[in-house]
């Protein structure tokens, strides 16, 4: 059995090109950031993400969860960077990127299996988002990026569109991480940006005041501060990457995130007449059941009050 990472890093770069894989590093198993992390819950900046909070001890002592794990392997998969051609209250102008294709939930998921069937016996325990850790942490510590102001991993050729998949190994890392210099320096143009001022000053961000949390995370009514700005967005909200100059090159898109041709047919206000089975059928494999029937019709009826402002289509 091997006990290096370097023993297999050679067969894991080939999955990586073979399963459309942008970027692939290593990181040790402990989060330089935890801290940081901890400071984010006490304040209260994960809203009503409860299960964040039970997070806070794991990530400041892996090992306690994962007494075998060593380390840490990162892949990033690029997601849609453009929007699709389509008319103007179509669904997809209304939708994040990361949305428009299959959920990468269960995407990421394959390859990460693709990759623990070449540890050849070692341990291993792979997740993507649902994870107690950082899956950001891990990403920057493995040199595939910078966190920028916006919160976002950033790389330096291919920008933030881009989502984490994390495995932890019990293989010791023995695979050297680039240095990545933070490259955002006196912009702030996503800070600028945000019409719902989310972001603070430590590059995380308070959630309740997050377009994204709102549509996405939030349950029952929206609070009217976002109600008014959504923005156009009626899942997700993609403005502090849009601003990014860094996401200017991004890289082309992973077949299984290509924008769906559905959303491009549907106007986002057909959801107003949806029934639970229209739901499950159009975002059958989607990251946007997430949002459940109600918070989309919720997202919906709160962009064509506001339509009224001449703001469905901003
Ligand atoms: C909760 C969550 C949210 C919440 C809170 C967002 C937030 N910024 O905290 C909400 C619902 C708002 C959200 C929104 C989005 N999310 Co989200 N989300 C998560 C989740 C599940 C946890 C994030 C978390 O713990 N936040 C709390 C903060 C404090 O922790 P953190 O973001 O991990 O940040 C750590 C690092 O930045 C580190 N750090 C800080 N400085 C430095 C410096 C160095 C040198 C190092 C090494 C580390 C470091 O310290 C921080 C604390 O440990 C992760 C998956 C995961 N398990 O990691 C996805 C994740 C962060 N989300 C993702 C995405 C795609 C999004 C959206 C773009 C979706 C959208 N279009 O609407 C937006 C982006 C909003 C934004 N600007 O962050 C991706 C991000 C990919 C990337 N390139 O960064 C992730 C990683 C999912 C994935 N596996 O791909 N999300």
């Amino acid at each position: 059995m091997p006990t290096r990472l370097s023993e297999i890093w050679p067969a894991l770069e080939r999955v990586a090109r073979d399963e459309g894989v942008l970027h692939l590093g290593a990181s040790g198993i402990e989060d330089a950031h935890a801290s940081l992390f901890a400071q984010w819950i006490e304040r209260g900046h994960h809203a009503s993400m409860a299960y964040l909070a039970k997070n806070a001890a794991i990530r400041a002592h892996p090992r306690e969860r994962f007494p075998w794990a060593r380390s840490v392997v990162v892949i990033l998969v690029p997601y849609a960077s453009e929007r699709p051609h389509a008319p103007e209250h179509a669904l997809s102008h209304h939708v994040a990127r990361y949305a428009l294709g299959d959920d990468y939930h269960e995407v990421l998921d394959r390859i990460l299996r693709r990759f623990e069937s070449e540890l050849d016996g070692a341990k291993s325990w792979r997740y993507v988002d649902t994870g107690p850790l950082s899956d950001r942490s891990y990403a920057a510590q493995a040199g595939l990026g910078w966190i920028g102001k916006n919160g976002m991993l950033i790389h330096e050729e291919h920008g933030s569109y881009v989502f984490i998949g994390t495995l932890l190994t019990s293989l010791e890392n023995d695979i050297a991480a680039a240095t990545v210099a933070d490259r955002c320096g006196a912009c702030t143009r996503c800070i600028d940006a945000c019409p719902t001022n989310a972001i603070l000053p430590d590059r995380t961000i308070a959630s309740a005041d997050c377009i994204s949390y709102a549509t996405i995370e939030h349950r029952g009514p929206l609070h009217p501060r976002l109600a008014t700005h959504l923005a156009g967005n009626a899942f997700g909200c993609d403005i502090c990457q849009e601003a990014c100059p860094w996401n200017a090159a991004p890289a082309p898109t992973h077949p299984a995130f290509a924008p769906r041709d559905e959303y491009r047919a549907t106007p986002v206000t057909d959801l107003l007449r949806f029934t639970q089975s229209d739901f499950s059928a159009l975002f059958r494999h989607s990251a946007i059941k997430r949002a459940k029937l109600a918070g989309m019709l919720r997202n919906v009826e709160a962009l064509t009050e506001a339509e009224g402002r001449g703001m469905l289509n901003e």
